[in-house]
């Protein structure tokens, strides 16, 4: 009995396992949708539509808008060790570059259909703003490179 049970555990585990293995966290997310430290500022829309499909942004629907940081990871990482700034949104404990960073905004087009999500790419240099958490304290939300909208 107490055998037959813990058989009937074992693939339970192993599942909890893999999942926690392959689960993504909130800082892995963050760098997934806003890093790209190799890429140049090219003021080009076929860069936003070509990595906001490969960093996952548009596979249930396009999202509107998205910036990417175009800056070496451990630049962004250190900006958590900042002094804390006010955040715009729901989030707390946040912190601001202290200098500008290059970033390239995406924003969907108004005549974008999902599956095929056409943005406009437009490169500027500006303070952001971002949410940190966890031990080691790392960003897991961007708050803001601009000065409106929260936009998903
Ligand atoms: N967002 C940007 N750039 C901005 C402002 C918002 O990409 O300047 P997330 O938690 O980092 O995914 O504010 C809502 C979402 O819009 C942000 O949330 C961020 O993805 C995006």
């Amino acid at each position: 009995m107490a055998l037959e049970r813990s058989l009937l555990l074992l693939p339970l585990l192993a599942m909890l396992v893999v999942s926690l293995v392959w689960s993504e966290t909130a800082a892995e997310r963050f760098e997934r949708q806003h890093v790209d430290s190799d890429s140049p500022a090219l003021n080009d829309n076929a860069y936003c539509n070509q990595m906001m499909r490969n960093r996952g942004m548009t596979q249930e629907s396009c999202k509107e808008f998205n910036t990417f940081i175009l800056e070496d990871v451990r630049k962004i990482r250190a900006i958590c060790w900042n002094k804390k700034a006010p955040c715009k949104y729901e989030f707390s404990n946040c912190h601001r570059s202290s200098g500008p960073l290059q970033v390239t905004e995406c924003r969907l087009k108004g005549n974008s259909q999902h599956p095929q999500c056409k943005y406009k790419a437009t490169n500027v240099k500006k303070h952001i703003i971002v949410a940190c958490y966890g031990w080691p304290l790392l960003p897991v939300h961007l708050d803001s490179s601009k000065s409106h909208g929260c936009l998903k």
